[in-house]
């Protein structure tokens, strides 16, 4: 008898605007990430997008990604080899209505979606289907401000209703938005926000992210009409904040550090704003600028269950002149944390946090959790007879299912596990494609050049055995 249950959906994730490619086919409108480069030269436009946004770059990774726009019945065929129950992917908001504000959709765009999910039946894998991965239409954010405006509320119904109408029949588990919490980390692909120096910063971003919280609650409202059977889910980037040391100060630090993640599934969970929002805002000089009507809506559509990705717990100090040491340029930043290992892009590894941030958030919400990322992002060398040996990923999920399970046994219902980035694809944070996290190689590199043929890697038998296994056998 396997811990898990038979249904435990195992698989893996990836995202539209990073796996897909195909960014001006049949009549697609651009991606936010339409308009970054790779590497060094990414962090200014993704952090500060109002400076950076207006140069010409000499190489755009999402334009093609992985083509996976053109090859996904390869890439299923080799999840399904896996033993994938699961495969969570997001829709391009953009290619269903291109500058998001159209009344009709591009029925070409959704013809792709068509095709997609045709082939994930066909091998019997269910989607898991993300509305909002980081993919508003940069039209809106350009034109319209973004989710800043209240107007994108309508314009994300509009398309959501498309998609609710249109898939309900062949899809159980939606999440509205990726990581609704990261809107305040990477504002322009969170929340389609290109911030100037002279706005109120916070403002901004916590009134976007009011924005997408209505926008929530009512795509929930319009699914459960739709089909009663929908599963509505949040999505939190999760990891939970230590603090430094015992020192109390610090303690608080980490409570509050915590708290600006949680306060999003607050809402989605809840149904409204937490106590300790008034004096956070109050100190932020943040002012929600609400209508009538939007607490309610908050109120009688709450998610049915709450879905997270993992990389890393964080560590967080009660001092300032402390805190300025946090790795730079990750956009999840963290103190180091002295018992801990780092990846080669400095996040550091810690599968015990993925069974804390469990009981946290299990404790917090009292419903059903579900994994929908975690993974290792490291290079890989592929042979001269085409094999990769990628034994530290294999180590590192290994010993993260080891303490997801340790959590289950604590009493955590867990719906299922997809792995991030279970195929190779272009990185949301550096856009790089030399960050792996496959089980699945894809033979290019960081410039654009390579075959995009597609090997498997070492983790790929491994976990084989571990779905077939049911999470029993995670020896390596
Ligand atoms: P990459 C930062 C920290 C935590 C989660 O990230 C993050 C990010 C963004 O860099 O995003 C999620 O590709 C996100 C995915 C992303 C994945 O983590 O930077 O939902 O789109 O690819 C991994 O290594």
């Amino acid at each position: 008898m396997s811990v898990l249950n038979k249904s435990f959906l195992w698989g893996g994730a990836i995202a539209a605007n990073q796996a897909e490619g195909g960014y001006d086919k049949d009549g697609k409108g651009l991606s936010l990430v339409d308009l970054l480069p790779a590497g060094e030269a990414r962090k200014e436009p993704l952090f500060n997008p109002s400076k950076a946004l207006n140069q010409d770059f000499d190489y755009y990774p999402s334009h093609q990604s992985i083509d996976f726009y053109h090859r996904y019945e390869e890439d299923i065929k080799l999840f399904a080899e896996m033993g994938f129950k699961a495969l969570r992917f997001s829709i391009s908001w953009p290619r269903i209505f291109p500058n998001g504000d159209e009344t009709e959709p591009n029925e070409a765009g959704l013809a792709f979606y068509d095709g997609l999910f045709d082939t994930l039946e066909k091998y019997g894998i269910e989607p898991i289907v993300t509305l909002n991965h980081f993919d508003t239409p940069y039209y809106l954010a350009k034109h319209y401000g973004g989710w800043y405006n209240r107007k994108t509320i309508d314009f994300f119904m509009n398309y959501a209703t498309v998609l609710f109408e249109r898939y309900s029949r062949r899809v159980k588990y939606w999440i509205t938005h990726n990581e609704i919490n990261m809107i305040l980390h990477i504002p322009y692909i969170g929340g389609g926000l290109i911030i100037e120096d002279t706005d109120n910063k916070n403002q901004v971003m916590y009134q976007a992210a009011h924005h997408q919280l209505v926008a929530s609650s009512l795509a929930t409202k319009v699914a459960k009409e739709i089909d009663e059977t929908n599963q509505i889910g949040c999505m939190l980037a999760a990891g939970d904040v230590y603090p430094n040391t015992s020192h109390p100060n610090d303690v608080m630090a980490a409570v509050s550090k915590n708290r600006e993640q949680y306060i999003f599934i607050d809402v989605q969970s809840r149904g409204e704003y937490p106590n300790y929002s008034k004096r956070m805002f109050k100190d932020l000089g943040v002012s929600i600028k609400k209508e009538i009507g939007d607490d309610e809506i908050l109120k009688q559509n709450t998610v049915d269950y709450i879905s997270f990705s993992y990389y890393s717990s964080r560590l967080e100090s009660g001092d300032d002149a402390i805190n300025k040491n946090k790795t730079a340029g990750n956009a999840f930043a963290s103190l180091k944390n002295p018992y801990l290992e780092a990846s080669n892009w400095g996040w550091q590894i810690d599968p015990v946090g993925l069974r804390v941030t469990m009981n946290q958030i299990y404790d917090r919400y009292q419903k059903p959790l579900f994994i929908v990322e975690n993974g290792l992002g490291e290079m890989d060398e592929i042979n001269e007879d085409g094999t990769i040996h990628d034994t530290y990923r294999i180590k590192y999920l290994s010993e993260h299912l080891e303490q997801m399970i340790e959590a289950v046994k604590d009493g955590v219902p867990l719906i299922g596990y997809t792995s991030w980035g279970c195929i190779d694809i272009v990185s949301a944070g550096s856009g790089e494609m030399k960050k792996r996290y496959g089980f699945i190689y894809v033979d290019r590199d960081n410039k654009g050049n390579g075959s995009l043929n597609r090997s498997r890697k070492d983790s790929f038998y491994w976990y084989k055995q571990v779905i077939q296994s049911n999470g029993e056998n995670l020896t390596y």
